[in-house]
């Protein structure tokens, strides 16, 4: 057994304030170029730097302020850092060497800065000139029979220009294969709302939070993955207004807050609450929570209708919705016993989250991973718009559904087209402008992508940035899959676990990130990205780059469809990426919102794209708001887990630490948990600790239930006693991928169940496991 005490010590501090500072500075010290980095980290979300590659929180203007977050400099510090990774480097270490190495080994290394192909004779990777790269991807796409046979994945850092080439690209080539890293992240929200609402996006923008009464936040973590959030939270209470929190843990962001930009926060080290009231609902139980509040609602709406009164606002519900009876129904119908039985939470809690409810005019429901990544996720998002509807509060100022996305541009992304199920009024638009016939066959998902890569369909896979191999469900499976495909292509900043988990030929195209300087023929170039609140506006590097050998990624989109292409090309690949205004006119000439989009960007804040539902225009069929009814799951896994459950099954739910930025490790820390110098490890209840025969600190292994017969099992994770529902626990992601099932994947959304997953424990004991820590 291991000392605790090396690794778990709990953490007592606010989030953020001083332990904020602290660990930026030693961030910024470890990566030996503090003063570029200081420099670089003075310039995000300014007015003429960059736009942060952080997080997609959106920002109010300040132009005087330095908007200080700790984890937003960790990214930027980890994208500035001077370390090189070039041919020299691959010459000295093989891939299967580098394969024994952990992710933040790998990502550590530094920027990578030549083009690489791999070379299976030598098991190294080999420097390839650009021309030669471009060349090879061109052939082997116009080798294949079916353009079906490529897949076109993006990770949503991409800016807006980049993203509108790539799809145009891929089109032009003749396939909707566009998994993107969305498929794993908000999809059940996007697909939640277009169906309820009409758009796919968050109805609020920041101004609305400083006029809400009550905002409910569902299962995210903003102290370590939206830390901007903290002081919009801090001042919703400061205010007055209510701060309902729902999550599986007691995460120290949702509790408290020292602002580090408040000098006199920082001197007294005060702290301010960021919440009013705190539950902790079992995983999966938020729809069931959302279900027990409505109940309470529906009594409450029956007594004051009683007394001549209303809860409900009729009004919108007439005019603007849709299926209220059959919904209600269901609610009804739904027992007391399953609601808590499910949720964990007590009649009398949900009755108090009913009453914060009824009592504000205006409330924001804002949501992340913790409701998106289970079976029932689409049906947790109809649930929560549902609540919304029942007293208008969508479409009114200090009211609506906010999704909290994830990478900074992901939302842009899919504005600009990467869509593997496009519109047929987008295509239409499209076909307009460049005079092409694109595809109208849908395209592959990511668990799609993989699936069809086992089938031997997929042969060429390109991935604009990302980390397909490590983000993606059962790793095995992945892998073996990726291997089977003729040629695979990362256009990357980082190494990273996708270049070693490759197809049989494969390369690595070196990309520009958002803190270099882009410079083109026409002189430096700009692009775009639109933040959670539907704000576009313009982001700007500031670092020469390291090397002349690293292009932007717009360049390396043209290049590789110019050789492709050829005459068929839709656009001049090289006008466009001459100067970025070229690509942003064919954007607003085919996206609806972007009108004079080169004028609208030169202002500071950039500019609001809209939102329909935001204006109560529904762009649903029937023209209304659909009020969407289901049932409560029996269980909240799948089907195929339910056959191997027992007494033993604990549900585990995967997650970030604070030292990283998804597969994308920057330390072995996770300050607000207490976690230090470790990632293996599991979050356990003690009573089950108790009750399952383990100790605190005892090793363990963890298999996934599921119904095909294969193992799924990961070892040596130390189980650290921890606040979290019993039957409950939790532990990193990316280590804990090789458990999720890859046909473990919600209802509607196709997104892996990466929150809900059926496992059992058993002691492990091999001393020769190494520890993660260990290997760097
Ligand atoms: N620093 C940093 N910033 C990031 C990222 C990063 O990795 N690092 N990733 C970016 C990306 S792509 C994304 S999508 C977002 C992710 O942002 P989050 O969604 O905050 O990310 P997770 O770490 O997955 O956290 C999920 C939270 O939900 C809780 N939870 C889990 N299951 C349930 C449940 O069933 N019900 C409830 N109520 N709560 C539950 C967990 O305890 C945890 O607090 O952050 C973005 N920003
Ligand atoms: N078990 C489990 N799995 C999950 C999740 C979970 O909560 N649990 N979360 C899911 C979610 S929400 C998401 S969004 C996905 C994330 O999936 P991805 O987006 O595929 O993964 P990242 O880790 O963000 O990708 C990191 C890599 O991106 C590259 N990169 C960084 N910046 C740039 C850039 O500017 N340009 C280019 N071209 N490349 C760049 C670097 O090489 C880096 O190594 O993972 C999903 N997987
Ligand atoms: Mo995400």
């Amino acid at each position: 057994m291991s000392n605790q005490d090396d690794y778990y010590t709990p953490y007592n501090g606010p989030a953020g304030g001083w332990g904020a500072l602290k660990a930026t500075a030693e961030h910024l010290i470890k990566s030996k170029n503090a003063t570029r980095n200081i420099n670089t980290l003075l310039k995000t979300n300014q007015p003429k730097g960059f736009d942060c590659p952080g997080c997609a929180w959106g920002e109010k203007h300040h132009p005087t302020k330095f908007r200080f977050c700790e984890n937003g400099a960790k990214a930027v510090n980890w994208e500035a850092t001077s370390r090189t990774v070039d041919a020299s480097f691959f010459s000295k270490y093989s891939v299967s060497w580098l394969k024994t190495q952990n992710d933040y080994f790998l990502e550590h290394q530094g920027r990578l800065t030549e083009p690489m192909r791999y070379n299976a004779k030598t098991d190294h990777y080999e420097a390839i000139s650009w021309d030669d790269a471009f060349k090879l991807i061109a052939q082997r796409l116009k080798a294949q029979a079916d353009p079906n046979s490529a897949a076109f994945y993006t990770s949503g850092r991409a800016s807006n220009e980049a993203a509108y080439l790539y799809q145009l690209f891929a089109r032009a080539y003749g396939t909707n294969n566009f998994p993107d890293c969305s498929n794993m992240c908000h999809e059940a929200s996007g697909y939640g709302l277009i169906s309820s609402i009409g758009i796919g996006k968050g109805t609020v923008t920041i101004d609305d939070f400083d006029s809400a009464d009550a905002v409910f936040v569902f299962g995210q973590n903003p102290g370590t993955n939206h830390p901007r959030m903290l002081e919009t939270l801090k001042s919703v209470v400061e205010r007055g207004a209510k701060i309902i929190t729902f999550n599986n843990l007691k995460e120290r962001g949702l509790e408290r807050f020292q602002n580090p930009q408040d000098k006199l926060e920082m001197i007294v080290n005060g702290s301010k609450p960021t919440h009013t009231d705190y539950f902790c609902p079992k995983i999966g139980g938020d729809m069931a929570v959302v279900r027990g509040i409505v109940k309470v609602l529906i009594s409450m709406e029956e007594a004051a209708q009683k007394q001549g009164n209303a809860i409900f606002d009729h009004d919108f519900i007439n005019q603007h919705t849709e299926g209220l009876e059959a919904y209600l129904e269901q609610v009804k119908q739904t027992s007391w016993q399953q609601i808590t039985q499910q949720s964990g939470l007590s009649q009398q809690q949900i009755h108090h989250c009913a009453e914060v409810y009824a009592n504000s005019d205006r409330v924001i429901a804002t949501w992340a991973m913790g409701i998106t990544q289970h079976h029932h996720s689409v049906a947790t998002i109809h649930e929560i718009v549902n609540l919304l509807a029942l007293r208008g509060n969508i479409g009114k100022p200090g009211a609506g559904a906010c999704p909290v996305r994830g990478h900074s541009n992901v939302q842009g992304d899919r504005t600009m087209g990467i869509n593997e199920n496009p519109s047929a009024a987008f295509l239409s638009a499209l076909e307009k402008h460049h005079q092409f016939t694109p595809p109208t066959k849908p395209g592959l998902a990511v668990v799609e992508t993989i699936e069809a890569m086992q089938q031997g369909k997929i042969k060429v896979f390109i991935a604009l940035g990302g980390n397909f191999a490590a983000a993606t469900p059962d790793t095995k499976a992945t892998v073996a899959a990726l291997k089977q495909c003729e040629l695979t292509v990362q256009i990357s900043t980082k190494l990273n676990r996708s270049h070693l988990d490759i197809g049989q030929d494969a390369l690595i195209l070196p990309c520009l990130g958002r803190t270099d300087i882009d410079h083109q023929a026409d002189g430096i170039q700009k692009v775009t990205v639109e933040d959670s609140f539907s704000m576009v506006h313009a982001s700007g590097g500031v670092l020469e780059p390291l090397s002349d050998q690293m292009k932007s990624e717009p360049a390396i989109i043209a290049g590789m469809a110019a050789a492709t292409l050829g005459e068929n090309s839709p656009i001049d690949w090289q006008a466009a990426i001459s100067n970025y205004n070229t690509i942003r006119d064919h954007i607003e000439a085919v996206i609806p919102g972007f009108k004079d989009f080169n004028q609208r960007i030169l202002t500071d804040d950039g500019f609001y794209l809209g939102n329909s539902a935001g204006e109560r225009k529904w762009n649903t069929p029937s023209g209304k708001l659909n009020l969407h009814t289901h049932k409560l799951p029996e269980s909240i896994l799948p089907m195929q887990a339910r056959g191997q459950l027992s007494e033993r099954t604990l549900v585990l739910q995967t997650l970030r630490s604070h030292d990283q930025y998804n597969t994308t490790i920057y330390g072995m820390n996770d300050r607000y948990r207490g976690i230090k110098n470790e990632r293996d490890v599991v979050f356990m209840n003690p009573k089950d600790i108790e009750r399952l025969g383990f100790t605190n600190g005892q090793t363990v292994s963890l298999r996934a239930l599921w119904n095909d017969g294969v193992e799924r099992k990961v070892n040596g994770f130390k189980v650290v006693a921890y606040d979290i529902p019993a039957g409950n626990i939790a532990a990193y992601y990316p280590e804990t991928n090789p458990l999720v099932p890859l046909n473990s994947y919600g209802e509607f959304s196709h997104t892996p169940t990466s929150k809900s997953i059926a496992v059992e424990l058993s002691v492990y004991q091999d001393p020769t496991k190494i520890s993660t820590v260990a290997a760097i």
